[in-house]
């Protein structure tokens, strides 16, 4: 069995892609791959339940690792680095990896297609579109969302022409004839912060970062309601304080990132962490634990190499 499988903490983008390229496969011999199956690493977010929910599109069942043959293979779809790996999958078992992110990849020759593109989906669909397949309209529907979920509805600086001109074309196959109207649903869905403890907003989407032999734990929030995210300061500040004792680092940031006003408030624990980042990003504190960083969106780009600078030159 070939199976097709998205990154760990899995996204929209990596469970919908992994979906998208089982039907891909399926319809085009020329892949190579005659059984595929869809499968994920973990439980999904509450962001690619509502899609898949919407879309009426049966989400991937997680692998299980006593399940699986020597004998069967994996495709990587939206990761190629080890650490984004499910731990059952061995160097040697995979052939094929569509991404497009930084890479680290040293695999034999394999069948690999990268693209610096804003979305894995928009790399299946252009893969469709070179095959003369075209999906059907909830396979379409997730795809689009997709392009739409990681491209920020086109803000992300990794937004590309293409990206925007695929979810056009996946748009009128879904019949989404609104993708703007599409995209603020989609960002309320995303960002429905009620229900959530502290806890769980302030480690809902975190990396570890090695910066200078200092662990640094960077996580995101994404929202429309930044404000009333942020009137819950003191208990977030709590809850960060908790998570940084646990997971042992030695600084911590959560972003508030506001995804409809593209601006970014980033909140922080002590002085020493409110010096790092103005000099990571140049302004003033004007409110306790909370530093304004201004119309940016993006870890990857836009907080984690400032932050790491400011780290470096401390
Ligand atoms: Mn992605």
């Amino acid at each position: 069995m070939t199976y097709v499988i998205g990154h760990i903490k899995p996204d929209l983008d990596t469970v919908a892609s992994a979906v998208a390229a089982q039907y891909l496969f399926d319809k085009a011999p020329c892949f190579g791959h005659e059984a595929s199956t869809a499968v994920i690493t973990q439980d999904i977010n509450t962001e690619t339940q509502y899609v898949f929910e919407k879309f009426g599109v049966t989400v991937p069942p997680v692998l299980l690792a006593e399940s699986l043959n020597p004998e069967d293979t994996f495709v990587l779809m939206d990761h190629n680095e080890p650490s984004q790996r499910h731990e059952a999958i061995t160097n040697e078992s995979i052939t094929e990896i569509i991404d497009h992110h930084l890479t680290n990849i040293q695999l034999p020759a394999i069948y690999i297609t990268i693209k610096p593109w804003g979305s894995t989906c928009s790399i299946v669909w252009f893969l469709m579109k070179q095959n003369n397949i075209t999906p059907p309209q909830n396979i379409a529907g997730i795809m689009l969302a997709s392009i739409l979920s990681d491209t920020v509805g086109f803000r992300a600086q990794t937004t590309t022409g293409n990206d925007k001109q695929f979810a056009q074309e996946l748009a009128s196959i879904a019949h989404v004839s609104d993708i703007d109207a599409f995209t603020l649903e989609l960002f309320k869905a995303k960002s429905n912060t009620q229900g959530m403890s502290p806890q769980e907003i302030v480690s809902k989407d975190y990396k570890v970062f090695e910066m200078s032999n200092k662990k640094v734990l960077i996580n995101q929030i994404e929202t429309v309601e930044q404000s009333q995210v942020l009137d819950e300061k003191n208990s977030l500040v709590n809850a960060m304080n908790d998570i940084k004792k646990e997971q042992g680092v030695d600084y911590i940031f959560c972003a508030v990132s506001d995804v409809l006003e593209i601006n970014t408030k980033m909140l922080f624990t002590t002085d020493e962490e409110g010096l790092i980042l103005q000099k990571a990003f140049g302004q003033t504190i004007v409110n306790d634990n909370i530093l304004d960083i201004g119309a940016k969106l993006s870890r990857k780009k836009e907080f984690a190499p400032q932050i790491q600078q400011a780290i470096e030159s401390l």
